[in-house]
């Protein structure tokens, strides 16, 4: 299945993406970055990804970036659309275009702490159980159907560092998972919710 990847980081979860590709039935057409210092885009280059920087910063509003954003993949016609470590809010018109098909990583255990610094907030709340979900984008942030989560245990000794590093492997561990599922045809949205295998999640 073609897709294209969207991020801002590092990549690390692109990476997993890239290693696991064959085997979950991804091709990856292109990688697109708002920000041209993205490590990820190098990772990219290296798996002969090609690549796209689009500088939000240069559009005088969301809406304008989202429809250069849009018409860069579109050129791909991907029937997936991974957001993994993307750090812009999109444009209702823009996640509806795209509903069914648009899927993002979130470093914490939806609904639980959705928007940013979520390793920080997990600490500061006290809680002894933290980790990372997957879900389908809607126009609410953080708030689309959720498919999948991995925890992890809260140490005692745990920094936001430490603890994001430890999310991080479940991450990669299941991001590939939920990818596998869709390009398999096993996982859908229908009427605000996520089925696998026909069973609502
Ligand atoms: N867009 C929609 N409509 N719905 C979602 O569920 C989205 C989304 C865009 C990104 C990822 C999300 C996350 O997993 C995501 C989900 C960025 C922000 C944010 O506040 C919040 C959530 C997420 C990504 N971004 C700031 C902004 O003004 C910029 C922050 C920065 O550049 O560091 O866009 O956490
Ligand atoms: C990951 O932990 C991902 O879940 C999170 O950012 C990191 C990106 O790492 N995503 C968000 O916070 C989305 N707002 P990566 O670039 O190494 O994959």
């Amino acid at each position: 299945m073609k897709g294209v990847v969207l991020i801002s980081g590092s990549g690390s979860n692109l990476q997993s993406l890239i290693d696991n590709a064959n085997h979950i039935g991804l091709e990856i057409e292109a990688v697109i970055s708002n920000k041209e210092s993205a490590y990820g885009l190098e990772r990219a280059q290296q798996a002969n990804i090609p690549i796209h920087t689009i500088n939000h910063q240069q559009f005088s509003s969301r809406e304008e970036f989202d429809q250069i954003l849009s018409q860069t993949i579109d050129q791909y016609q991907p029937e997936i659309i991974i957001l993994a470590g993307f750090m812009r809010i999109l444009t209702p018109e823009f996640t509806q275009k795209y509903t069914g098909k648009m899927f993002n990583i979130h470093p914490s255990l939806l609904p639980k702490f959705q928007g940013l610094n979520t390793h920080q907030r997990a600490l500061d709340a006290g809680e002894s159980e933290h980790g990372v979900s997957v879900h389908f984008v809607t126009d609410e942030l953080d708030g689309g159907p959720i498919i999948a989560q991995s925890r992890v245990n809260v140490l005692a000794d745990d920094s936001a560092d430490s603890l994001a590093k430890r999310v991080l492997v479940e991450e990669h561990k299941l991001f590939p998972e939920v990818v596998h599922w869709f390009t398999q045809g096993r996982l859908t949205l229908k009427d605000s919710q996520a089925f696998l295998d026909g069973q609502a999640l």
